[in-house]
């Protein structure tokens, strides 16, 4: 700060000089109406309006002034102060009112947009299918069995009349968690762990745990194979299994049963039949099919009415079947002598393929909404 300034002359003290005061205050005006928005308008108030802006430095230089030149120093600066933070004040609000109204622009929210998006979740259509499929069998009177997916090597094979040496038992066939056959050696006596082949050894937990007959159980689940992914298979599919085991139990029972299931699930006029084939846990035991739900059978022979569904031959396989094995009835303690009983499985991923001409089962594993939406929302 100057001293006083004895001899008056305001003329003299550099910074109180009017075209000074006019300089400092046109830069003020332009730098605000330079500044592009409210950052660069803050900025420029600091320089020019601040406590160490030209004109507060100016204004403190008054104090040195003689008393009777303080009044106008004082006069001009403050008409210029009065100026700039006029000028501010505009331009605050000119932008003020264009971030607003950008505001508006950028963040308006449409509120005629649809508000739900996120579609309704349903269930797989192989849970779907299951389920209806089991509630067939509830319908007459079977109850709901399950069993470990994790299964004891005994139950999936053993108990089953699988002999030690049975090719399923091969790690080629099955997932093995623990003893595979390679080194029952050092397995000692302990069961082998897998993961179960099919659901029958639901079939030997629901003997052994109810030991009385009469058994009537249908068992849905998961199952696994070492069998690579392709359009006809997978590692990881689901079966159906039934049992009944009573007093008196025949094999037109069995067959009464199967065409009571397909009937509901394809049609009254839909017939079935069995073919001989073996499976280590039934005896007699059969492979069933079933007559095409679509051709009917006219498609057999006829080149001119070529089915899909059957690839014209008339029949679709739909699993296997038998009179459960005495020998099996016998391992979980039931007297073959008074009762007799039987069994069928199938897999619902090949039921799922022809009942509503899924070309490739990876379709249903993937995960794809456009495949399961077409089979509707049920939940
Ligand atoms: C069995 O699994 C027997 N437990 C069925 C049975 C039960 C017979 C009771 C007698 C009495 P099989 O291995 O054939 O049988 O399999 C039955 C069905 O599972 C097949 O018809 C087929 O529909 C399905 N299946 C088998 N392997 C696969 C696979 N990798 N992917 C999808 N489905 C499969």
């Amino acid at each position: 700060m100057s001293a006083p300034n004895k001899s008056y002359d305001p003329v003299e003290v550099e910074a109180l000089k009017p075209e000074e005061i006019e300089r400092m205050r046109d830069e003020a005006l332009a730098a605000f109406a330079a500044a592009g928005d409210l950052d660069a308008l803050a900025h420029a108030k600091t320089a020019h309006a601040g406590g160490t802006s030209p004109l507060a430095l100016a204004n403190r230089e008054i104090g040195a002034l003689p008393p009777q030149a303080k009044a106008e120093a004082g006069k001009r600066v403050g008409q210029a102060r009065g100026a700039v933070n006029k000028a501010y004040a505009q331009r605050l609000a000119q932008l003020e009112a264009e971030r607003d109204e950008r505001v508006l622009v950028e963040e308006a929210v449409d509120v005629t947009l649809p508000y739900d998006r996120v579609p309704a979740g349903a269930r797989h259509p192989l849970t779907t299918l299951m389920d209806r499929v089991a509630d067939i069998f509830v319908g007459m009177g079977y109850e709901v069995a399950e069993g470990p997916e994790v299964e004891a090597e005994w139950f999936n094979f053993d108990a089953l009349n699988f002999t030690p040496d049975h090719p399923a038992r091969q790690m080629q066939d099955t997932f093995f968690v623990r003893g595979a056959q390679a080194d029952r050696s050092t397995a000692g006596d302990e069961s082998g762990v897998v993961l179960r082949t099919h659901t029958s050894p639901v079939q030997a937990r629901a003997l052994l745990e109810r030991r009385e007959p009469p058994v009537y159980i249908v068992c849905p689940g998961r199952v696994y194979r070492t069998d690579e992914l392709d359009a006809t298979h997978t590692p990881v599919f689901h079966q159906v299994e039934l049992l009944a085991v009573d007093k008196g139990l025949t094999m037109a029972d069995l067959k009464g049963t199967i065409d009571h299931m397909v009937k509901e699930l394809f049609g009254e006029d839909t017939t079935t039949r069995l073919r001989p084939h073996f499976f280590p846990f039934t005896e007699p035991s059969a492979e069933m099919d079933m007559q095409c739900y679509v051709c009917r059978g006219a498609s057999v022979g006829n080149p001119d009415r070529p089915c899909r569904t059957c690839s014209s031959e008339g029949w679709i396989e739909l699993g296997g079947c038998g009179m459960v094995n005495p020998k099996v009835l016998t391992a979980c303690g039931v007297d073959p002598e008074v009762y007799s009983g039987f069994a069928f499985g199938f897999g619902i991923e090949r039921m799922l393929m022809f009942r509503h001409n899924v070309e490739d089962m990876r379709d249903m594993v993937e995960g794809d909404v456009r495949f399961t939406r077409p089979f509707g929302m049920e939940i």
